[in-house]
């Protein structure tokens, strides 16, 4: 049995970076709370994703959570329900009601020529993906939302470190919410940051995520226990070390996958637009009818030879028990989603990913082709 190829090992730096930094905890016991680490970290990170405002915290779904929260939000979202399911559950458990819209075939995000019909008196947001860390269509999605007055809010977690237009796209949006889970570009274990556009939105954000507190007497709001710890930061602020090493990496296994697979009837990577710099989180391909098996065939025959894909994201959202019968969960008024959530397998892709380990994958996914 050959080993197995996961579908990402989460990169860690030299256990003797982090060493001192450990060494600083506990020799100060501050754990959490604000400490120098997490100051240290958000600092680096507006600096390097071109952000006014960023708060740390525990991981990307509380993140969403948190800014429906903070930012008072009421009634309905509009939303893509192409994404993990942490997008549309933060907003069902915000108690607001998420309405779906199609997302378009080039990149799989939100469709912005669908988005205003689908804003009612209603609506108070907008909450879209930048999936697989391809930037969603911001300018427009802006437009729209300045003119119908709602708020912007990007699920950025798969968009660490992504640029568009020479400039970081987490600038875009009232909010953009970001996940540092182990299967990310960046990593700090779990963990997650909120970046606002405003101070105020910061504030709100900054006593949300600590209790609402505000001062040792004053507590003007609900809020949660969102804070990451010191030694998340620690592990953050020596990854970010790393990172461009790390997403080259990640680019180098990306073009090869690009340069062996053209040209296979029915195998279409997800481009990544000209103006874009991204992270090579994700591998996204989609299965076509013309390839000589189906995705999920192909799934199974690639897990039969110890080579783990994903179908990220399938089941589609709106397609889930707790969803599918909303009034925009029709997979007519979906089309393009539902097509894609059939068709998508994501493949192995990581910074330490061995050239014989993808040659592996490719191999098999040739020999699919060929019938084999
Ligand atoms: N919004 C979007 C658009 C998201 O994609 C996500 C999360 C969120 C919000 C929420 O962010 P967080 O709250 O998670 O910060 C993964 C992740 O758990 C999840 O973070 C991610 N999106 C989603 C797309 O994928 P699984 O179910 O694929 O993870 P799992 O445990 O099956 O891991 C896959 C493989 O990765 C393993 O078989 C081996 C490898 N692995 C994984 C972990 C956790 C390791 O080698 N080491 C590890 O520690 O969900």
């Amino acid at each position: 049995m050959p080993d197995p190829i996961f579908i990402t090992r989460p990169y860690l730096p030299p256990l003797a970076e982090l060493m001192p930094l450990l060494e600083e905890i506990w020799e100060t016991r501050q754990l959490s709370n604000n400490g120098p680490f997490h100051q240290q970290l958000e600092a680096r990170l507006r600096e390097l994703l071109e952000v006014d405002h960023i708060a740390l915290v525990t991981n990307g779904m509380v993140a969403l959570e948190m800014v429906i929260d903070a930012a008072g939000l009421a009634g309905e979202i509009v939303t893509t329900p192409y994404s993990f399911v942490a997008t549309t559950h933060a907003v069902t458990r915000g108690r607001l009601k998420p309405v779906f819209v199609d997302v378009r075939p080039g990149d799989l995000n939100i469709d912005p020529a669908r988005i205003e019909a689908a804003i009612t008196p209603e609506t108070s947001a907008i909450v879209a993906v930048h999936c697989y860390g391809n930037p969603c269509a911001v300018e427009e999605i802006d437009e729209i939302a300045r003119r119908r007055g709602v708020r912007v809010i990007y699920d950025a977690a798969h968009a660490f470190g992504v640029t568009w237009r020479g400039r970081g796209v987490l600038g875009w949006g009232d909010f953009a919410t970001l996940s540092f889970h182990a299967t990310k570009a960046f990593n700090t274990f779990e963990g997650g940051a909120i970046a606002a556009r405003t101070a105020a939105d910061a504030e709100a954000i900054g006593r949300h995520r600590n209790f609402g507190i505000a001062s040792e007497v004053e507590i003007p709001a609900i809020g949660t226990n969102a804070k990451m710890s010191e030694f998340n930061a620690a592990v953050g602020l020596v990854q970010l070390d790393h990172f461009d090493a790390v997403r080259r990496a990640r680019a180098a296994v990306d073009r090869r996958y690009r340069e062996a697979l053209a040209g296979i009837p029915g195998i279409t990577p997800l481009a990544i637009p000209e103006d874009v710099v991204p992270n090579h989180a994700y591998f996204p391909v989609l299965v076509g009818p013309d390839f000589a098996i189906s995705r999920d065939v192909l799934h199974a025959r690639l897990a039969e030879q110890q080579i783990q894909s994903r179908r990220y994201f399938y089941p589609l959202l709106s397609n889930l028990a707790m969803y599918r019968d909303l009034p925009s969960a029709g997979p007519d008024n979906l089309p393009v989603a539902n097509r894609a959530a059939e068709q998508v397998l994501c493949l192995p892709i990581y910074p330490e990913l061995a050239a014989a380990d993808q040659d592996r994958v490719i191999e098999a996914i040739r020999a699919a082709a060929r019938g084999g």
